[in-house]
Parts: C-alpha cells; sequence; structure tokens
C-alpha cells in the first residue's frame, strides 16, 4: 500500500479535484469549495452542507485546544481534522527550551567531529544539493488520550537527505554515535545535585539509524520555508519516529566515538516497560526512538442519518494489514484505508458505519502490520501504567450517544 514518496509529484493532490493535474495555484482556491463534495469521506473534508460532527461523550466541554502562542505547546483538536496535509499554522507544537530566534542570512550548519572532512554550510549551499522530497507524519511521544491524540501532523517536507551529506563529510572508522544539536539552549539541572548548566536541545542516533536513506534536512514544510515554530531554517526529520527525534533549529551535526547522554536521550523521554530478558522479568527503560503502532478514532461524520467514523494511524514505516473498527460488542469491521498514504505518512481512515443505532455506544480502532503484530487493548499491556506518559499505543475507545 505505500508508494515511494519520491514518485510523488503532486504533494497537494489530496487537495485538489482528482482529474486536475494544477498543483498548487488551484490549492487555496478549490480545496474548500467545489473539488470537496466529490471527494471520497476517507480524505477527511471540511464538513459540507448538512454534514454534523456528532459530539464525543468523553470529550469535556472544558477541553481546550492551546491557540499557537510563543514558546508554548499546541495541540490539534483533532475532531477538527480536514485535511490530509496538516496546515503549518495547525500542526502541533512541542519545545522544550522555547523557539530561539535563528537568522536565514547568517544561518550556518556545522557537522563536526569523526569525520574526514567538516562541514560548515549556508542555507543556500544546502539547497544546491539535491532535492529530497517525502510525507512524513508525526506525533509527540508524550501525545495521548488526555489529549485526544492532538500532539500530531502529517506533512510535505523538502529538503536534502542526511546520509549524503553524511559521505560527503566522511564518517571516520571507530564513530559509534551522531548527535544533532539544536540552537535552543537552556540552563539545565544535570545530576539533581543543584548544579546548572548550559545545554542545548540535542538527541542522538547511531551510524546505523543515522544512514536510513529517509532521514532528511528538511528546509521547507507543505510548500513553505521551514516556518519558525517548526525549527527554522532547518530541522532533522527522522521518519517512523517520535516527534523528539526531528531537532528543530538544526545547527550542528556531531560525530563521536560514545553515546550520547543528554536529558533527552539518557533522562527524559525514557520509556518503561517490563521485557523477557533471557528469561528473567525486567524493567527496562529506552529511549523513544520508533512510532509503536498505534490508530486512533478521532471523529464521526452524520450526513442524512449516514455516520462515518475516522481515524489515523501511526507507525514506524511497516506496511499496514488492516485498520478495523468494533463498536459495543461487535465484531471487528475493516475500515478503508487513505491509498494515497504513503509509507511514512499518517493513515486515515474510514469506516462507513452503515448499522448505526440511537443510543449510547463505545467505538474503538485497531491496527494491524503486515507482519502480524496487532494494536493491543490497554489490559493487555499489563506494564502499562507503571509506563503510561510517554507512547500511549493501546487501543483507545471512544463513547459516544447517536
Ligand atoms: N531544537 C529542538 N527540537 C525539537 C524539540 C525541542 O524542544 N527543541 N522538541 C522535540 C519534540 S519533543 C517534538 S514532539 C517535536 C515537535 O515538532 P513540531 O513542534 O514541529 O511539531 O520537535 C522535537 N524537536
Ligand atoms: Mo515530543
Amino acid at each position: 500500500m505505500s508508494t515511494d514518496d519520491r514518485q510523488d509529484q503532486s504533494p497537494y493532490r489530496e487537495d485538489v479535484q482528482p482529474e486536475s493535474t494544477t498543483r498548487r495555484s488551484l490549492l487555496k482556491g478549490v480545496a474548500g469549495a467545489a473539488g470537496v463534495a466529490a471527494m471520497p469521506n476517507f480524505l477527511f473534508p471540511a464538513l459540507a452542507q448538512g454534514e454534523r460532527l456528532v459530539p464525543f461523550t468523553d470529550v469535556p466541554e472544558t477541553f481546550l485546544v492551546n491557540p499557537v502562542r510563543p514558546n508554548s505547546t499546541h495541540w490539534l483538536d483533532t475532531r477538527e481534522i480536514d485535511s490530509y496535509f496538516t496546515d503549518n499554522e495547525d500542526f502541533y507544537l512541542v519545545q522544550h527550551y522555547g523557539q530561539p530566534e535563528v537568522d536565514n542570512d547568517s544561518y550556518r550548519l556545522r557537522v563536526t567531529g569523526m569525520v574526514d572532512k567538516e562541514l560548515d554550510l549556508s542555507l543556500d549551499d544546502l539547497k544546491q544539493r539535491d532535492v529530497f522530497e517525502q510525507q512524513v507524519g508525526f506525533e509527540c511521544g508524550g501525545n495521548g488520550r488526555r489529549l485526544f491524540n492532538g500532539l500530531v501532523g502529517n506533512a510535505y517536507w523538502r529538503g536534502v537527505t542526511l546520509h549524503r551529506l553524511l559521505e560527503e563529510a566522511g564518517i571516520q572508522d571507530g564513530a559509534k554515535e551522531i548527535v544533532f544539536f539544536g540552537a535552543d539552549i537552556q540552563l539545565q539541572e544535570v545530576h539533581s545535585r543543584g548544579v546548572e548548566v548550559e545545554k542545548a536541545f540535542a538527541r542522538s542516533l547511531s551510524i546505523e539509524d543515522a544512514m536510513r536513506p529517509e532521514n532528511m534536512l528538511a528546509y521547507e514544510m507543505n510548500g513553505e520555508a521551514l516556518p519558525h515554530y517548526h525549527g527554522k531554517p532547518v530541522r532533522l526529520l527522522v521518519p517512523g519516529h517520535y516527534g523528539v527525534a526531528n531537532v528543530k533549529w538544526l545547527t550542528q551535526i556531531h560525530v563521536q566515538d560514545r553515546r550520547y547522554m543528554g536529558r533527552f536521550m539518557g533522562r527524559d523521554y525514557v520509556t518503561l516497560k517490563k521485557e523477557n530478558v533471557g528469561g528473567v522479568e525486567r524493567w527496562v527503560e529506552n529511549s523513544v526512538a520508533e512510532m509503536n503502532l498505534k490508530s486512533t478514532i478521532v471523529r464521526v461524520v452524520e450526513n442524512g442519518g449516514n455516520y462515518t467514523i475516522q481515524g489515523f494511524a501511526l507507525n514506524d514505516g511497516t506496511p499496514l494489514e488492516s485498520i478495523e473498527v468494533k463498536v459495543d460488542d461487535g465484531p471487528w469491521r475493516r475500515a478503508q484505508i487513505n491509498p494515497r498514504s504513503t509509507k511514512y505518512a499518517w493513515k486515515l481512515f474510514s469506516f462507513d458505519w452503515a448499522d448505526a443505532t440511537p443510543g449510547e455506544h463505545t467505538i474503538v480502532s485497531r491496527v494491524t502490520d503486515i507482519n502480524g503484530n496487532v494494536q493491543l487493548t490497554e489490559a493487555e499491556m499489563p506494564e502499562k501504567p507503571a509506563s503510561s506518559y510517554w507512547e500511549d499505543f493501546a487501543q483507545f475507545p471512544r463513547t459516544i450517544t447517536l
């Protein structure tokens, strides 16, 4: 079901009429109007005339979406997701050390450490290299049901591949990890002994992970220069990983011969899972990395008495076998998956709830990948309470009254 993103010459095809060959020129004019009516419902169009969102009974009336404000977290009201690509202004925002100003003209990206040739590049230098573009969707490792999974977005990114740049620099023998530093710096208490030092936001990847061909340094998001809040002018994207991997305001890539132990690798965004370690049950801690197999229902739309259940799925890029929906104690039934979703994009799904009956209902989705991994219920993950903050990927039953 996943196609190569690079064959995708028309990133905005979702948002224009199917027969149209024109792209962005039509986007603004058509998206909200005539084009919408003709589109299948799994494209999450804005509500057409006669359609309404059926309110969930599990969303408190006090649930508010934080508007976009400087240095503040922002999430989507997932009931309002109405496009395949999330608008840059709507795409969720998380930044731990605030949003630093980085000037495009004086911007430098340096590649340092255990390389044959250190690099010191301007934004133009980067743009002169081969362009790489793909769809990537991701969620924060801290996304979850308390925000109705709003720390999420899906976008079309342009930039350069990371591995080409690393090959250009030439990684030396003995190198183990690559550290990606952002321009955002804050005083951090490092070892809880009251000592504070200045630290930049940073994350690392093993050499092997860093050389994955899909990793990219993005300078464009949905056809616009990368916006300030999303890491202007350049950010790392590690497709298939939780958002924390995607270092914004990227200024330095450092190759070293040891593990990087900074806060966001070693202390924060660390999951705890009970695992069988060679026959012994042990609690294991890991840095948040690949996204777990997850789906969630985000909205139910009613039109003339017909109900449609819609949601999204995310994972590490493994192709999906199915997304299914269950109503109350009924059987699992297949939802339609948007066929335009590429490997690392989110997968929007839609289920035609033809036999909906008035009353209260519990609806839930689950996703299965081609390797037979199935999204479990919370009860099937007994270790979950201890690790519940990071990686909330259990099935999420929603309640609704028709
Ligand atoms: N430099 C920098 N990059 C960062 C962060 C940060 O605090 N500083 N936050 C990370 C986290 S935790 C997430 S979830 C994503 C959010 O990206 P977005 O704000 O563009 O959605 O950025 C990641 N990259
Ligand atoms: Mo995050």
